[in-house]
């Protein structure tokens, strides 16, 4: 059901700010492809996900959880989309964007630019967007063509994640930027 290629140091990254020039977060991408967006959603039910495989960034374990019929019955005209932390013992600070490809241009959706702010997973935590697009906005646009959608999932770990979770400490002061949605979601695994 899903092809998965790590891609590390995108773009993005090139165009971020200070923190990952000082290396104070680690970086890394996946796509998550969907090959039969209609055939998914019309088998899974509201709560339901598909995940993409495993992938590593910031010697952390992550993963891209996609609910095509939305992840609660307020989102059920929803896609909701959310990143989840895999690893078992550890808690990470980090920042993301899932992003989609458009096929017509074949560049990642512009929202992508805008990063969530620096968030806190426990193990099995995931964090994301419930409200991600309307079905009939998705439906319509150019981010689906041949029934397939591809999800680009953009982490910034920051690295001192591990530490925290054994009382480490890190400057908090280091770690506030942009944050643009305002609709994220903080769940337990589904
Ligand atoms: C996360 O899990 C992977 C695979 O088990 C392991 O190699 C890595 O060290 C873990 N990371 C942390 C921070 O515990
Ligand atoms: C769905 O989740 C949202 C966000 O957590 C919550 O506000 C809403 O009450 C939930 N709806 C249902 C039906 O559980
Ligand atoms: C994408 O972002 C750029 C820079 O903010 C803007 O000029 C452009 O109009 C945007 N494109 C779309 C399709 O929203
Ligand atoms: C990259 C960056 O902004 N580093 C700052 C983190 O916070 C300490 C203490 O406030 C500053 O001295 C660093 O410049």
């Amino acid at each position: 059901m899903s092809l998965i290629i790590a891609l590390f140091c995108s773009v993005l990254i090139c165009s971020a700010p200070l923190e990952v020039a000082a290396g104070v977060f680690l970086t890394g991408s996946k796509t998550f492809e969907i090959t039969d967006y209609s055939v998914v959603k019309k088998g899974i039910s509201t709560g339901s996900f598909i995940r993409s495989d495993r992938f590593t960034v910031g010697g952390h374990q992550w993963a891209i959880k996609f609910y095509p019929q939305g992840h609660n019955m307020s989102y059920s005209n929803y896609v909701s989309i959310y990143v989840q932390l895999k690893n078992a013992t550890s808690v990470a600070k980090a920042m993301y964007t899932h992003r989609l490809l458009d096929m017509k241009t074949l560049r990642w959706a512009n929202n992508s630019q805008l990063r969530s702010d620096v968030r806190t997973f426990t193990p099995n935590h995931q964090w994301g967007y419930y409200d991600f697009m309307t079905h009939s906005e998705l439906e319509a646009s150019d981010y689906l063509l041949n029934d397939k959608l591809v999800i680009k999932t953009t982490l910034w770990v920051f690295e001192g994640s591990s530490a925290v979770s054994k009382g480490g400490s890190y400057n908090e002061g280091n770690l506030t930027s942009a944050g643009v949605f305002d609709n994220d979601e903080n769940l337990a695994d589904a």
